[in-house]
């Protein structure tokens, strides 16, 4: 398998998507609101990832474009679990690709504690043959989900995926604080916003 070929268009897809939901961002900061997204980031898994996941999958080589979905992956970070809402209706109400699945690790959290909002696109990319759709998955999360989710990926990555039962637990007990913090910055929104408002002003004079 000539990997380069392969992965040249989900690097084209990452570099584009990138640019437009970073786009999202700065309309808002132009029009000086509020803007659902704190940042965006993105990367085409790499090859060792591929082909993990494939052994663990049992997906056959010549099929792992249509059974990995997140070969191209962003990630949209939001400051209020109610911003998710907000930024999915935004992905929704675009025509430059198709939304092809939801996966709401919201409302129902992983075993492991994991918290995100996965929406899997079919994303159209000129090549110099042609159009190719490809499958990419944009993940929605808070700062708090973030936060959570970076930590535990890497003690996986460190323990091989055999975590001690008491990293898992003291893990479970994070997520239910990242929870709890989201809720209660949830409450006081208004106030935070209100704050994040009198900044801006403050810096754009
Ligand atoms: P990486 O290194 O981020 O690329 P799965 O069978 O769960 O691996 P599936 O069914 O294809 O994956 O899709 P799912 O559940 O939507 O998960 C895809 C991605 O979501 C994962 O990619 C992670 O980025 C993230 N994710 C899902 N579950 C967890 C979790 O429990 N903890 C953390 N930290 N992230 C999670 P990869 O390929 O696992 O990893």
């Amino acid at each position: 398998m000539n990997w380069e070929t392969l992965l040249a268009p989900y690097t084209q897809a990452v570099d584009e998507l990138k640019v437009k939901l970073k786009g999202m961002r700065a309309q808002y900061e132009y029009e000086s609101m509020h803007s659902p997204i704190e940042f965006v980031t993105g990367r085409v898994k790499p090859i060792t990832s591929i082909l993990e996941k494939a052994r663990r999958k049992d997906i056959p080589y010549a099929d792992l474009e249509h059974h990995i979905q997140d070969i191209a992956g962003l990630r949209v970070v939001v400051q209020f679990v109610d911003d998710i809402r907000t930024v999915v209706q935004m992905l929704r109400s675009r025509n430059d690709f198709d939304i092809i699945e939801e996966k709401d690790y919201i409302s129902r959290k992983k075993e492991s504690g994991y918290r995100s909002y996965h929406v899997i696109i079919s994303y159209p990319v000129e090549t110099i043959h042609g159009e190719k759709k490809l499958l990419a998955e944009i993940q929605i999360r808070t700062l708090a989900m973030n936060f959570w989710a970076t930590n535990e990926h890497s003690l996986n990555y460190k323990y091989s995926g055999q975590m001690p039962s008491e990293v898992k637990t003291r893990l479970k007990k994070a997520a239910e604080a990242a929870f709890q913090l989201d809720e209660e910055m949830s409450k006081i929104r208004n106030e935070i916003q209100e704050a994040q408002a009198i900044f801006r002003k403050k810096s754009d004079s």
